[in-house]
């Protein structure tokens, strides 16, 4: 009878449901210096002054025990350069018994590159890894980007920062399961975020 309901969910609600019950990332401005509102994926800043702001990438595990995750960030790529890189950090989780862990096995992240008229900016290879077991069924800080604006540069025209699997050797994620097959990369759906002038 389970299996039955579960194919009329399917049918009814038809196959992007079912491709976005996977883990997801997440981009949310969780602080500025302006008078933007933060806690979602667009801030409304200053075209006059710079202003700081702090991007959190957010990874939510539904359905999937994460045991290890890389992934990368590139901002600017319509050449507006309305952002400079200030500095990032890969952040560590651990459940309240640390019996489940995900953290950076070194320190920074593999390369990183600032935006201009002519170049996309990136910051590439935030990874974690668990050692034990992973989180799973929850939402977490994965890792902190700092910018800094770039007055007279802000445009309100759709997204400035994405995020995904943009190294093609490097970005990936795995669960649980043996290897080679404990890939969940084709599972991961990504967001996006922007920043917009007042
Ligand atoms: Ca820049
Ligand atoms: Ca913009």
């Amino acid at each position: 009878m389970a299996r039955v309901s579960a194919l009329c969910v399917f049918l009814l609600l038809g196959s992007p449901v079912v491709a976005s019950a996977g883990p997801s990332v997440s981009l949310r401005w969780s602080g500025t210096t302006g008078s933007g509102t933060t806690g979602s994926s667009a801030i409304s800043v200053s075209n006059a002054q710079p202003e700081t702001l702090t991007l959190e990438i957010v990874v939510d595990a539904q359905y999937e025990e994460i045991r290890g995750l890389s992934l990368s960030v590139e901002y600017d790529s319509d050449g507006d350069d309305e952002l400079d890189q200030l500095s990032r950090k890969e952040l560590s989780w651990s459940n309240a018994k640390a019996s489940r862990t995900l953290g950076p096995l070194a320190p920074g992240i593999a390369s990183s590159q600032e935006s201009t008229a002519a170049l996309p900016g990136g910051a590439y290879g935030f990874e974690g890894v668990s050692l034990a077991a992973g989180p799973s069924n929850l939402s977490f800080s994965f890792a902190r980007i700092v910018f800094v604006t770039r007055p007279g540069h802000i445009q309100s025209d759709g997204s400035d920062v994405v995020s995904g699997f943009l190294r093609a050797d490097g970005d990936l994620a795995f669960d649980e399961r043996e290897a080679p097959s404990n890939s969940i990369s084709d599972l991961f759906s990504f967001g996006t975020a922007s920043v917009n002038a007042q």
